[in-house]
């Protein structure tokens, strides 16, 4: 990282200020508002065309190795998503929220993470969740209701998904001010990577969240993933400025990300989660991506939305761009992408084949997994639960 990386003080007195000495004052200057558009200063290294342009804050630090990794990430990811939203609509299970789209935003984090930062999702980072060691089974499990949460979330360094919208937040937030003490007395520097939406910025869990992460100056990177929609409601009803923007008001350093450019992603999340790590405080990163497909497979996202929009997306398309970089370059041919995609047929089955694994809810669970060391007051329902059974 660059010394200084997220040092945003004048960027800061800039959007305070009216951008004319004889202008009215209370009206915000123009580029305050471009919550439809990417900011001018947006982080993007790899382009549409997969072009690279080196960033001079973020460098990259990745090797072919590294970016070869991340492309097979990405392709299993959509196939775990487009086979998730296929078993919903064969009813093998209850709801099903895609990513398509989303992919880089989810391979940039697993690439920038250290082996002991702890991540807080969504419900909508099943890649993420798969790379880190949580298996098909448990990940379906808790989107056929037979699981609330059925990994080890210590282990993975994954935490539970939340399904209400900013609670997480809170958990991570209160999370990384633990491993701030840990470490005050002599544990391991760890950061805390906090996944939420651009909806959940609205919510009042959200904003407490930023007020202890900064006050306590606490080692969390948020990442917004911003799809621009909250299901049915675009960002622009939401705010009314870049959503990046708000986090410098929490007095949080903060940076728009294109969420489709792995290679920016990785960089910015790397760097932020180092500045976290070594006690210099939050970061706040916005991806700026687009929800590809419905919000759940309960929604119908051409109720309120045009399929030209959609279409506009279409060649930010972040597995195409990596693709084509390193095709071009010659570190991948065709001859390793038909390997690849034996080996995502073979995943697929894989994931159709744990389907009907995906566990049968055992009455026991209910009590045996709310506590480490189980309290007298869990004891004692897991005895009514048995013989609750018993009597059956
Ligand atoms: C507290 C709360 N309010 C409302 C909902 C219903 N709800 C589920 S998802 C969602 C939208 C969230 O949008 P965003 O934060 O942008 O995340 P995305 O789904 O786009 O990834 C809402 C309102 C909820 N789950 N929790
Ligand atoms: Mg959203």
């Amino acid at each position: 990282m660059r010394d200084g990386a997220f040092d945003q003080e004048e960027d800061v007195t800039e959007i305070i200020c009216a951008d004319e000495a004889d202008a009215d004052p209370f009206v915000l200057p123009a580029r305050q508002h471009p919550v439809n558009r990417p900011d001018p200063a947006m982080v993007r290294i790899l382009d549409e065309h997969g072009h690279l342009t080196p960033h001079p804050n973020f460098p990259a630090g990745l090797g072919d190795d590294d970016l070869v990794k991340a492309l097979e990430m990405m392709v299993m990811t959509r196939r775990l998503d487009v086979e998730g939203t296929a078993l919903q609509r064969h009813g093998e299970l209850g709801l099903w929220p895609p990513l398509l789209g989303q992919e880089a935003t989810q391979a940039g984090a697993w690439l920038a993470l250290g082996d002991d930062d702890q991540v807080f999702p969504t419900y909508r980072e099943q890649g993420l969740a798969h790379a880190m060691g949580v298996s098909v089974v448990d990940i379906l499990g808790a989107w056929n209701g037979t699981a609330h949460c059925g990994w080890d979330t210590v282990a993975t360094h994954f935490s539970a998904y939340p399904v209400m919208i900013g609670s997480g937040t809170l958990h991570a937030v209160g999370y990384a001010m633990g491993v701030q003490r840990d470490v005050e007395a002599g544990g391991t520097p760890a950061a805390v990577l906090d996944f939420h939406g651009d909806g959940a910025m609205s919510e009042g869990d959200t904003n407490e969240a930023y007020v202890f992460a900064a006050s306590m100056n606490a080692p969390v990177v948020f990442v917004c993933v911003n799809n621009q929609w909250a299901i049915s409601e675009p960002t622009s009803v939401q705010s009314p400025t870049s959503l990046f923007r708000r986090g410098l008001g929490f007095g949080i350093p903060a940076v728009q990300v294109d969420g489709n450019d792995v290679i920016a992603m990785a960089a910015v999340l790397r760097s932020a989660l180092e500045h976290a790590r070594s006690g210099q405080g939050p970061v706040f990163v916005e991806a700026w991506t687009y929800r590809m497909g419905a919000h759940t497979t309960t929604d119908d996202p051409t109720r309120y939305r045009t399929a030209e929009e959609e279409s506009t997306w279409d060649k930010s398309d972040p597995i195409i761009r990596l693709r084509t970089y390193l095709q071009d370059r010659g570190v991948i041919d065709q001859a390793w992408l038909d390997d690849l995609a034996e080996r995502e047929e073979a995943f697929g089955a894989e994931v159709r084949a744990a389907a009907h694994q995906a566990r049968v809810p055992v009455m026991a669970d209910l009590m045996s997994d709310v506590y480490v060391e189980p309290t007298p007051d869990v004891l004692a329902e897991a005895e009514d639960i048995a013989s609750w059974q018993e009597d059956k």
